[in-house]
């Protein structure tokens, strides 16, 4: 018998940097993933994790048929029998309780999903509910209102022009293990050191020297939450020494005199203290960027999940505006994706603040509602609360905030629903799961990261493996809802199985390839999805161009530098100013930061053994004068303990951390043993979001807070420290109403 060895190009799927990966597979087995040299993006990079697409397709743990959970355990069932009750389900509770007792929450996953990005949100909008949560409210949710208010659509994100620019502030993003974030851009660190051997600079802003501070030619300490005063000293600095220009856009920018009078207080000596940074240094940093021509500044998840998620993210706009970098080579740019996801008429009907949540009155962006309200919106009673959820790849009980109560919110659902493969911390508590196919067996085409890219290029990837019997994909089982859902009579039920073998028979291919004939290059590289077949390590479509004014979504072409309601906001930012120091002397005297490290994808890699193996990362990193107060050393037991909750967790000491401030991993914590993970139980470590607080969020955007929040850390005591705990729990009155 011959044996068979095939080699596919596929790009990775599992982080936004969408590395081209050579997939060997031998008689159906494979025998190795690298990099693909002839990825005109990745350009051969590939990082420890790429190896995990295998080990899930591999993990015997992974579902393939539907589950339903039952007084014996969890039973599989039909795909007839599991869409006939989730759908009887939502039906039921629509008709009860109206369509808004039906929610969603869709997580990271979803939009590395191209199927999941075609098919779900015809789904979602046929249940219509205002109940629509997802993952982008713990996340990129401030970027993506700054863009809708300054360039009027909300996927319209200015990128850094990494391999032109000369010049880059990195504010709370570690790139070197994230491998970026809304800046698509495999390699990071070998594009961060060329900018360095052309003679560049690297500076990066955050509380603890993390591994891309590490080989920057400068790092500051900064105090979490207090970004936004750092950009308006920065900005100060610029009016004051006049160091501003607007360049190229000069004659579409409005409103520049409204941040001359608001940074005006704002010197750099006036925010030394509250930041951690000394005036001297920031007034250096101005100047050396300003005279820089190729330079840009970058914010990213840092700074939009703290409480001025919004103002940071606006404020980083504006300096690089005022300072004439935005849509200059060098600076922040546009793409310009083979498939364009902006639509003028998106940017219209999705706006922000439209609606407001039920019991909050927190509000609603790009249709949806921000997962820190879900669970009071599940627990509170009333005319729209919460009866049934449908997850979509997603584990929000260990990413969103204060999962303990969202826990007990879940477990008080008449009926909840995944789609997922796997058995986690959120889809035991679910009654029946649907499991799609896994990543290798479907095609994928990257419809979001493409367009994060700096650098324009387009790659489709045919599965790497056939769909086994009765399995179904994430398409497959969208379009069954939808018909499903759909049909209330004969004649319906009939059109609408005639539209879905029709839509199945077509395929996904059929739409990416008219999306590609319509799209930018469709005529002038004649990109058609065979073209994509036919060079299966993608084509590059060339550098980031200039794009402005006439990309602008705004209806007078033109830049707001100072929308109303982030002015507004500033307000929120001086009493915050007053309360720190009050905070320093109660007991919550800790601020909590999160990290990731190489070998995590947020909550669900933790199954691959070669992901977890090695010493435990689920530490709390703590600077070696926090540890002497509190009686500690390293890998001591320590308690940390927020106004919602409270764990345990060994402590690693280390001078990487700005004093006072604490960084725990997110993503852990896997030790109910109602999951089914059989590698990730004996890898437990701890969920820190036990620690976020669904009340502190960025009051702005209604995203949650998840850095910079309060905490008291002390030694753990086999005998319970009475006293000291009494302290702290005297001390739980809410710090944030
Ligand atoms: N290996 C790995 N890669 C990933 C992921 C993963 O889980 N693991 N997740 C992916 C996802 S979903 C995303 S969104 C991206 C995120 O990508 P990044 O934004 O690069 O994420 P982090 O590495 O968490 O970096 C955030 C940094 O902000 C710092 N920070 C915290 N609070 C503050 C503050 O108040 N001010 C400042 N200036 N800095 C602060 C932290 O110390 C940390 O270094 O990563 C993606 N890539
Ligand atoms: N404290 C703290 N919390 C955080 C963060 C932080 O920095 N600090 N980061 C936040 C960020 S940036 C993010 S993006 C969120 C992530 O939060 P979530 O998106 O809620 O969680 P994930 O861990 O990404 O869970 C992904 C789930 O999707 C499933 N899955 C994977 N691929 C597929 C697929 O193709 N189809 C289907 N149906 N399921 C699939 C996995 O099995 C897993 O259950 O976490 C956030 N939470
Ligand atoms: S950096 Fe991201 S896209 Fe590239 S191989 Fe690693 S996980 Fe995959
Ligand atoms: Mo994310």
């Amino acid at each position: 018998m011959g044996s068979s060895i095939k080699i596919h190009h596929r790009a990775c799927n599992l982080c936004e940097a969408i590395c081209g990966l050579e997939i060997t597979v031998e008689n159906e087995r494979i025998t190795s993933i690298k990099g693909d040299k002839n990825d005109p993006l990745s350009k051969g990079h590939i990082c420890p994790k790429a190896v995990a697409l295998q080990d899930i397709y591999n993990d015997p743990d992974r579902l393939k048929q539907p589950v339903k959970k039952t007084k014996d355990g969890w039973q599989q069932i039909s795909w007839e029998q599991a869409f006939d009750e989730v759908i009887s389900a939502i039906k039921s509770t629509q008709k009860n309780y109206g369509n808004d007792a039906v929610a969603i929450y869709q997580g990271n996953p979803t939009v590395h999903n191209m199927e999941a990005m075609l098919y779900g949100p015809s789904f979602y909008r046929s249940l219509r509910t205002s109940n629509h949560y997802s993952a982008t409210s713990v996340d990129q949710l401030p970027e993506q209102l700054v863009s809708l208010k300054m360039f009027g659509h909300s996927l319209m994100i200015p990128l850094a022009d990494l391999d032109r620019t000369d010049f880059i502030i990195i504010i709370g993003a570690n790139p070197v293990v994230s491998n970026g974030s809304m800046m698509t851009a495999p390699g990071v660190k070998k594009r961060l050191k060329s900018i360095q051997q052309r003679g560049g600079k690297v500076v990066v802003i955050d509380p603890r020297k993390t591994e891309t501070a590490k080989m920057a030619d400068q790092h500051l300490f900064i105090t979490p939450g207090t970004d936004a005063l750092l950009l308006l000293a920065m900005l100060q600095v610029v009016y004051d020494e006049k160091l501003g220009t607007l360049g190229s856009v000069a004659d579409f920018v409005k409103n520049f005199e409204d941040i001359e009078s608001l940074v005006k207080q704002y010197t750099p000596e006036s925010v030394e203290k509250i930041t951690g940074i000394e005036a001297s240094h920031i007034r250096q940093l101005v100047r050396d960027f300003c005279g820089t021509p190729k330079a840009t500044c970058y914010g990213r998840i840092g700074v939009s999940t703290h409480e001025f998620g919004t103002l940071t993210q606006w404020l980083i706009v504006v300096f690089n505006i005022i300072t004439g970098k935005l849509d200059i080579e060098g600076g922040m740019m546009f793409s310009k994706p083979a498939i364009d996801v902006m639509k003028k008429r998106s940017a219209k009907s999705k706006g922000f603040a439209d609606k407001h949540t039920r019991v909050s009155g927190l509000p609603n962006f790009s249709g949806e509602f921000p997962v820190a309200a879900l669970a009071e919106e599940i627990m509170t009673e009333g005319s729209g609360q919460i009866k049934t959820l449908i997850t979509h790849a997603g584990n929000p009980i260990l990413s969103t905030p204060n999962g303990r109560q969202l826990e007990s919110a879940f477990k008080s659902l008449d009926f909840m629903a995944s789609i997922d493969f796997y058995i986690n911390e959120t889809t035991h508590l679910a009654n029946i799961i649907l499991p799609p196919l896994s990543i290798l067996e479907r095609p994928h085409y990257d419809l979001v990261f493409h367009s994060l890219a700096i650098q324009n290029t387009t790659t489709f990837s045919e599965p790497v493996f056939k769909a086994p019997k009765n399995t179904r994909s994430t398409a497959d089982i969208y379009l069954e809802l939808i018909w499903r859902f759909n049909t209330k009579d004969s004649y319906s039920k009939l059109m609408g199985w005639i539209k879905k073998i029709v839509v199945q028979k077509l395929g996904s291919e059929w739409i990416i390839n008219r999306m590609l004939k319509r799209g930018f290059y469709g005529k002038s590289h004649g990109l058609t999805i065979n073209k994509l077949k036919n060079n299966p390590s993608g084509i590059d479509l060339g550098a980031l161009k200039p794009s402005l004014p006439k990309r602008l979504f705004t209806e007078d072409k033109k830049i707001d530098l100072a929308p109303e309601i982030f002015i507004e906001d500033m307000k929120r930012l001086e009493n915050f100013i007053s309360r720190t120091e009050s905070q320093k002397n109660s007991a919550f005297d800790f601020l909590l930061i999160g990290r990731r490290d190489p070998r995590t994808n947020n909550s669900w890699l933790h199954n691959s053994h070669r992901m977890v193996k090695g010493k435990n990362r689920c530490t709390v990193l703590i600077h070696p004068e926090d540890a002497e107060k509190i009686s500690i050393t390293d890998g001591d037991e320590v308690v940390v303990q927020s106004r919602v909750g409270k764990l345990n967790i060994i402590a690693s000491i280390t001078d990487e951390m700005m004093p006072g401030v604490i960084s725990i991993p997110h993503g852990w914590g896997h030790e109910n043993p109602n999951i089914e993970l059989s590698i990730a139980k004996d890898h437990v470590g701890v969920n820190v979001n036990l620690l976020t607080d669904e009340k502190f969020i960025d009051q702005c955007s209604g995203n949650a807070a998840l850095n910079g929040v309060p905490v008291a850390v002390t030694a753990f005591k086999k005998s319970p420290n009475k006293k000291k705990n009494k302290t702290i729990d005297t001390m739980q009155k809410d710090l944030f109403e």
